[in-house]
C-alpha cells in the first residue's frame, strides 16, 4: 500500500518553509560575521569587494533569462527594474532609482571598489576571480537559464534576509572600516530599499506559483541552493583572503 503523496502546504505554512532558510543565509559565514564585527583586513574587503563585483555583473544577466521565460507580462514589467537597477537607467528609460542610483548598481559596486583601493579594471578583467566564486556565481546564472521560471524567481529569495545584512553591514563599515570613503557605500544603502521591494514581488509571485506540492518542493530546492552559492562564494573568499 503505497502512501498517498503529502498534500500541498497552506500559502502562510509555505511561505514559513521559505522564510526558515534564514539560517542557511551568508549573513551566518564566519566571513561576515568577522567583516561585521570589524575584524576584516583591508586585503579582505578588497578581496571580497573584488570577488563579489562578478557576482553583481551577473546578476541583470540572471534576470534577463528570467525575463525571457517568463509568460507573465505582469511579472515581467516590474521584474524589468532589477535590470534596471543594477545595469542604470539611459536618460529616456524610466527608472524608480534616483540621485547615483540611477547610475546603476554596478557603478555603485566600481565606486566601491575605489573606495577601497581598487581600479576599476582590476574588477572588470577579473584579474582577483577565484575560481569558487566564478563557478558559484556560473551555477546561478546557469540555473536561471535552464530551470522552471518561478524556482528562478525562488532562488531570488535570499533577498528577504537581505535588508538585516545590509543595515549591520553599513553600520559596521561606518564604524570600523573608516579608511573606506563613506560615498563608496551607496550601493548597500540603495539595497536598503530596493531588496524589500523585490523580495516583496518574487514572494507574492512564488506564493501564487507554487500551490502543488511538486512547485512547492522545488522552489524550497531553489532557495536552498541559492544559499549554497551565497556560503560557497565566501567559503572560496575567505580560503583566499581569510586571517590576511
Ligand atoms: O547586491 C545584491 C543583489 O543585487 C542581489 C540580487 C538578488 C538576487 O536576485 O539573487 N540577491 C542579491 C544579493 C545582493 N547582495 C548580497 C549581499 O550580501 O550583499 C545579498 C544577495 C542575496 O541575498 O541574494
Amino acid at each position: 500500500m503505497t502512501a498517498a503523496p503529502a498534500p500541498a502546504l497552506a500559502p502562510d505554512d509555505f511561505e514559513e518553509a521559505l522564510r526558515a532558510h534564514a539560517k542557511h543565509y551568508h549573513s551566518q559565514h564566519p566571513f561576515h560575521q568577522r567583516m561585521n564585527a570589524g575584524g576584516s583586513s583591508r586585503e579582505e574587503i578588497r578581496g571580497w569587494v573584488a570577488n563579489r563585483f562578478y557576482y553583481q555583473v551577473n546578476i541583470p544577466r540572471k534576470d534577463g533569462a528570467i525575463l525571457s521565460s517568463c509568460p507573465d507580462r505582469d511579472v515581467r514589467r516590474r521584474w524589468v527594474q532589477r535590470v534596471i537597477d543594477h545595469d542604470g537607467a539611459t536618460e529616456g528609460a524610466l527608472s524608480m532609482a534616483s540621485g547615483s542610483a540611477s547610475a546603476g548598481g554596478i557603478e555603485s559596486w566600481l565606486r566601491l571598489g575605489e573606495a577601497v583601493g581598487l581600479a576599476r579594471e582590476e574588477l572588470e578583467d577579473e584579474r582577483h576571480l577565484l575560481p569558487g566564486v566564478r563557478f558559484a556565481v556560473d551555477a546561478y546564472v546557469t540555473f536561471a537559464r535552464t530551470r522552471p521560471w518561478v524556482e528562478a524567481v525562488a532562488s531570488s529569495l535570499t533577498e528577504l534576509f537581505a535588508p538585516d545584512l545590509m543595515a549591520e553591514r553599513l553600520a559596521a563599515f561606518e564604524r570600523h572600516y573608516t579608511w573606506i570613503d563613506p560615498d563608496g557605500l551607496a550601493y548597500f544603502r540603495s539595497r536598503l530599499t530596493q531588496a524589500p521591494r523585490d523580495s516583496e514581488h518574487g514572494l507574492e509571485v512564488v506564493r501564487a506559483h507554487c500551490t502543488t506540492p511538486e512547485t512547492q518542493a522545488g522552489a524550497l530546492a531553489a532557495l536552498s541552493f541559492k544559499c549554497d552559492v551565497l556560503w560557497s562564494m565566501l567559503d572560496a573568499i575567505d580560503r583566499a583572503y581569510g586571517g590576511r
